[in-house]
Parts: structure tokens; sequence; C-alpha cells
């Protein structure tokens, strides 16, 4: 295993949706001893604490919530994932999904600058595929893939500098997908794999394709990974509950094979609310699975099957 630089970027980011309780994510994180369980595996661990939203002017908008706020949460995100990416593997510990309207275009910009493509893992259940035009609720935690792909309709937001080339984009866990997401996934040409292909599959085979592809581009992967993911029934600590999510050992195969491809170079915990869980049971999962994507393991593997 080799031990990397690890940043511990806390993103309270709380606008993306209307129920409150993600801004306390980082801080749940580091008391299911995030940073600890990292050292454990030999990794060199840095925490840079809490970011804030840079300060926008921009008035409230009446349908996107909290449209002003989640513009300064992206500008202060973009420039500390770029500025992270020069200085190890960062974690961003959020925080609702809106927060990857930051991480994803800053770390895209990174890769760009090395002349690397730009390859994004998305697990969720959700899609966030929206773009402000389309978004029936308004919670802008529903379009950052949109945003960091560079689809249109995202006025008042800062251009994206390095748009992530939709075929470069994976999303694993699928079950609630909105009619207008569902139609420009598949016309962007997004990799996906729904609940039904890991249940007739196993999650293996689409993870597996995917990160082929990344290791043959020589490229960049950021994963994105949404509580809700995983089944509510062990992941409680979400508002946007999906029943039918992945396992605990389907989460753990995902972030295994992840550590295995040597691929990962970024992470966000997002959708985490301290204020849903059950005795930090959620916490601690989502703790146990970015170990398992750092190298925890029961043995060493004597091959590394891919396929
Ligand atoms: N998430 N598609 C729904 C909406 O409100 O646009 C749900 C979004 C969920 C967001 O998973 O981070
Ligand atoms: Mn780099
Ligand atoms: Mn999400
Ligand atoms: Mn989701």
């Amino acid at each position: 295993m080799s031990a990397k630089t690890i940043l511990l970027v806390g993103a309270p980011v709380d606008s993306g949706k209307r129920g409150a309780g993600c801004l306390m994510g980082p801080d749940a994180y580091r008391s299911a001893r995030l940073p600890g369980a990292l050292r454990d595996l030999g990794h060199d661990v840095v925490d840079l604490g809490n970011l804030t939203p840079e300060a926008v002017d921009l008035p409230a908008h009446p349908h996107l919530y909290s449209l002003p706020e989640t513009v300064g949460w992206t500008q202060a995100l973009i420039r500390e994932a770029e500025a992270a990416m020069t200085r190890g593997l960062p974690i961003f510990m959020g925080g609702d999904h809106a927060l990857s309207l930051g991480t994803v275009p800053g770390v895209a910009a990174h890769a760009a600058r090395e002349g690397r493509p730009q390859f994004v893992l998305w697990l969720d259940a959700h899609a966030d595929f929206h773009t402000l035009k389309t978004t029936e609720s308004g919670n802008l935690h529903g379009t950052p893939l949109a945003y960091a792909t560079g689809r249109d309709g995202f006025e008042g937001f800062p251009e994206v500098a390095a748009p992530v080339a939709p075929e470069n984009v994976c999303i694993i866990g699928l079950r609630s997908v909105d009619g207008p997401e569902r139609d420009a996934i598949d016309a962007a040409g997004v990799a996906r794999a729904d609940m039904r292909d890991i249940d007739e599959d196993g999650i293996r085979k689409p993870l597996a394709a995917f990160l082929n592809r990344v290791a043959e581009a020589g490229g960049a992967l950021h994963v994105s990974l949404d509580v809700d993911f995983l089944d509510p029934a062990v992941a409680p600590a979400v508002g946007t509950t999906v029943p039918g999510g992945a396992t605990v050992r389907e989460g753990h195969l995902a972030m295994e094979m992840i550590h295995d491809s040597g691929l990962m170079t970024s992470l966000d915990l997002v959708e985490l609310n301290p204020m849903l869980d059950e005795r930090g049971r959620t916490a601690q999962l989502m703790v146990d699975l970015a170990a398992s994507a750092l190298g925890r393991r029961v043995f060493d593997r004597p091959t590394q099957r891919m396929l």
C-alpha cells in the first residue's frame, strides 16, 4: 500500500436543500475518527478545518433555494479544491451534495492543467443532473453533475473552466431519477448502473468496466459518495432516503475496488445529516467506507482482478 498525503477539507454546506443538518457533517466525521482511521492505514493526514462560503452579491431567487449562498460555496470550493490537488488527495467532508458544484470543477481544473482527463464516479440514488431550469424542487444539491459537465442553464454561477466530458462520468446506485434528468443523462452519454443492474450483475461489473476506462485513459478519478447510495436501513442519516439501496458489502466492495485500482485522486463524502442519525451509525459507516477506499482490507489479494 502506498502512503498518501490526505487533506481533510470540511465543507459544511447546508444550502443545497431545505432540511438543515448537513452543516454538522464534518464534525461528525471527525468524531467518528476519520483522521485516525486514515492514519492507522499509514497515511499522512492533514485536517484543513472548515471552509466558509465567499460573499456574493446576488438577489435571492423565487424558485431556487439559497442560490446566493450556494454560489458563494461554489466559488470557495472551486478555489480550495484546485489548490488542494497540488498538495495531496483531498477528502471533502460534507455538507450536502451542492458542495460538488465546487469540488468537481475545482479538481477538473487541476487535471486539465496536468493534461489529464478527469473522470467522475457518482455513487448515489439520484442523478443530480438537473439544471437551474429543470429542477422542480429548486434544491441545488440536485444539480452538480449537470454543472460540472458544462450543461447550459447555470446563470449566476461561475463559468466552468474545464467541464468534465459526460462520457467520463459513471453514476452507480440509481433508483430515483426525474424525467428531465433521464433524458439528459442518456443524451449526454453518461455511463450508469441502476439498482436493477446491480441486482442482476453485481456492482463489480459496471465499476470494473469504468475503472478500466479511467486506467486506459490515464485519467484522474474523483469519487462522490452520497449517503443515500446506501440502503436507508443501514444508512438512515440522510434527508433523501430511497429504499432499495446498496448494502454494506456492496459499498465496501466498491471502495475496495477503487483502492485496488490506485486511481482515486479526490473524494467527496456528502449528504450526511447527523440530526437524522441513530447513535452515529451512518457517520461510522461512511468513515469505514472511506477507510476501505484508502486501503483497509481483511487480507491482501493475491492478484488484482479488475474484470
Ligand atoms: N442528492 N431529484 C431530486 C431533486 O430535488 O432534484 C432529488 C435530488 C437529490 C440530491 O442526491 O444529492
Ligand atoms: Mn495532480
Ligand atoms: Mn446526490
Ligand atoms: Mn442522492
